[in-house]
């Protein structure tokens, strides 16, 4: 059955599919609405927030027991801020990032006409960002971005120790690898072992961190170990054995291409006319150095 608009009609399941979701997209753009900025004129906000009454609890209680029928009261976190303070920004930023919204409430001030409260009752160095926590008042915009990431909930905005160590273990995982890599390349050019299983390891090894092309993502000296080696074995493979180490090994061929972009290697690398005469003297005599 159609379900009809102005211009075009689609079935009513699909406009049911598509209304659920708008709603969700609708949920993402939508701009918070900024509370009014709060001036010397401006009453101090509450501390606390929602004792509207429980409909569930006064249904168990009845009517009568009012005191049961409130809800909990609800703390809510506060964020003193101007709107066009750059140290400010930061921590609505990160507050946002987050999604802290409904945590933390912003509240804005006039700093050319602060409320007297504001230095009286929260905050005595008077200056913003604060930010009202358990109710502890904390400042300094640095601190209060560390501080929003570590206590609450939300995307961290910091490596993770915990994957520090992994990165760690990983790099000295590859380090050891090399003296491997090099005596099956070696052996593979000799014998019949298949030339391609060193090259595939690598492949594997290149897809573990995506934040970037190099082994640990990031260009680090894992990726200087193994540039001069990977350099010669891809020239002598070609040449010798007519085998590109690069064919189907997608993230091996970006780590060369990116590391042919960094001019700290680009410099060191050898004209492979050069390279490739000596790389064939030594090839069965010693492992590839
Ligand atoms: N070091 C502070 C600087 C905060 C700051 O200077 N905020 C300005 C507004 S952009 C302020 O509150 N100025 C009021 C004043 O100094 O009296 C931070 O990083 O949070």
């Amino acid at each position: 059955m159609a379900y009809g608009g102005g211009g075009f009609a689609i079935s009513y399941p699909l406009a049911k599919a598509l209304e659920k979701i708008q709603d969700r997209c609708m949920n993402r753009i939508v701009q918070e609405v900024i509370p009014p900025v709060l001036d010397s004129t401006s009453d101090q906000p509450p501390l606390f927030d929602g004792t509207t009454r429980n409909r569930k609890t006064m249904y168990m209680y009845g009517d009568m027991d009012r005191d049961k029928c409130r809800k909990p009261k609800v703390r809510r976190e506060r964020l003193y801020t101007s709107l066009i303070c750059p140290y400010a920004q930061r921590v609505w930023i990160t507050r946002n990032y987050k999604g802290l919204q409904d945590k933390i409430k912003l509240v804005p001030l006039d700093l050319s006409n602060r409320p007297a409260w504001y230095k009286e009752k929260v905050y005595p160095e008077n200056k913003v960002p604060s930010l009202e926590h358990n109710g502890k008042i904390i400042g300094e915009s640095l601190d209060l971005v560390k501080y929003l990431d570590s206590s609450f909930e939300g995307p961290s905005l910091l490596p993770d120790v915990r994957y520090l160590i992994l990165l760690r273990e990983f790099a000295e995982e590859l380090l050891s690898y090399t003296d491997i890599l090099s005596r099956d390349v070696h052996v593979s050019f000799k014998g019949d072992a298949d030339i391609g299983a060193p090259y595939d390891h690598l492949e594997t090894a290149l897809s573990k961190f995506e934040d970037g092309p190099f082994f640990l993502g990031q260009f680090s000296l894992v990726d200087i170990v193994y540039a001069p080696f990977i350099e010669r074995y891809h020239l002598l493979s070609l040449d010798v054995k007519k085998y590109d180490i690069t064919t189907g090994r997608p993230k091996l061929t970006a780590w060369i291409e990116e590391l042919n972009k960094i001019e700290a290697y680009q410099q060191t690398k050898r004209d492979p006319a050069e390279l490739i005469p000596i790389l064939k003297n030594r090839l069965g005599v010693v492992i590839l150095y």
